[in-house]
């Protein structure tokens, strides 16, 4: 399916209005684009995947790209790597501007994923105004090589782009028993308890999403701190029917490093997914995605 359904209305007053006082960061004939990337320990990943973004980024001509790094103050110091390269030069970097415009980090107290994401995100919509915000994880099971493929599906209108592990084309190889029962369980009950029917993968951290979208509400009002944020942002966007696709995507074992999921992340998700269930009047918003007319 080619065409995204048409642009549903957003919220007349946005909860995060783009500022104006800030001149463009960018060519007015380029779209922009963050790639939001929180990190917890990711010392040993964090520098190949910046340095392979900022490559993929010199790749697509009409997008200005930037990087975010979200750390929670990482024991393994991969804010202080962080700082090095923002030290970078353009000639290094290959970013037509000044060294480190490309690439921002914020440092706070480790409260989940969910809560680094929301301090990401309104730290982008008050101090930039990009187009869309990428959800990116930092340990290479998200290739950046993908994320033309999600800046194409943005051209195209769509508001909410998913990297799906669960539509034809998409995989996920190697991974143990263990983490396969866990995502179908999670993916389960964010469609069948939550009610985001529509979408095959709810649980994937691979998203390109309008600012536009993010604007238009207080994400503290999802009260998701760790991973139960990706299911109740997207349940926000199926609820605001803005048009949603989802793109196939490998999802491998991460490059190196342990995973953050922990046992609190899984409780709070099976609760969230059963107040999401409650919400009032959940059913009368049909979503608004691919398999809309
Ligand atoms: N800032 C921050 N990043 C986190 C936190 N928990 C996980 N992350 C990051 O979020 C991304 C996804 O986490 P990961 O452990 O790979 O989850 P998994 O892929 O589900 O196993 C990685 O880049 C982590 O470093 C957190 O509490 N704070
Ligand atoms: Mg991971």
């Amino acid at each position: 399916m080619s065409n995204p359904p048409s642009n549903p209305a957003f919220k007349s007053t946005p909860s995060h209005p783009a500022p104006t006082h800030l001149a463009p960061t960018h060519p007015a004939t380029k779209k922009s684009a963050f790639i939001a990337i929180p990190t917890y320990n990711e010392a040993e990943n964090i520098e190949s995947l910046i340095t392979e973004i900022r490559q993929i980024a010199q790749t697509v001509k009409d997008w200005d790209i930037k990087i975010l790094i979200i750390d929670d103050n990482s024991p393994d110091g991969t804010g202080a790597i962080v700082k090095k390269l923002q030290k970078q030069t353009p000639a290094n970097t290959g970013h037509p501007s000044t060294p480190g415009t490309d690439l921002h980090l914020i440092s706070g107290d480790k409260k989940g994923l969910g809560a680094a994401y929301t301090r990401g995100f309104n730290h982008i919509l008050k101090n930039f105004a990009p187009d869309f915000i990428f959800q990116m994880d930092a340990d290479f099971q998200h290739s950046p090589k993908d994320i033309p493929r999600f800046l194409k599906k943005a051209e195209e209108g769509w508001d909410f782009i998913i990297g799906s592990r669960y539509i034809a084309g998409g995989d996920y190889p190697n991974w143990s028993f263990k983490r396969k029962l866990y995502s179908w369980g999670a993916n389960l009950i964010a469609r069948f308890i939550a009610g985001i029917y529509n979408i095959e993968d709810c649980t994937s951290g691979f998203r390109c999403i309008s600012a536009q979208f993010l604007r238009s509400f207080d994400l503290k009002t999802l009260k998701s701190d760790g991973y139960a944020f990706q299911m109740s942002l997207l349940h926000a966007a199926n609820k605001k029917r803005i048009p949603i696709i989802q793109i196939p995507i490998l999802f491998p074992n991460r490059r190196s490093g342990r995973s953050k999921l922990g046992h609190k992340d899984i409780r709070e998700f099976f609760f969230n997914a059963i107040k999401l269930r409650f919400k009032r009047y959940r059913w009368l918003d049909p979503p608004n995605n691919q398999k809309a007319p």
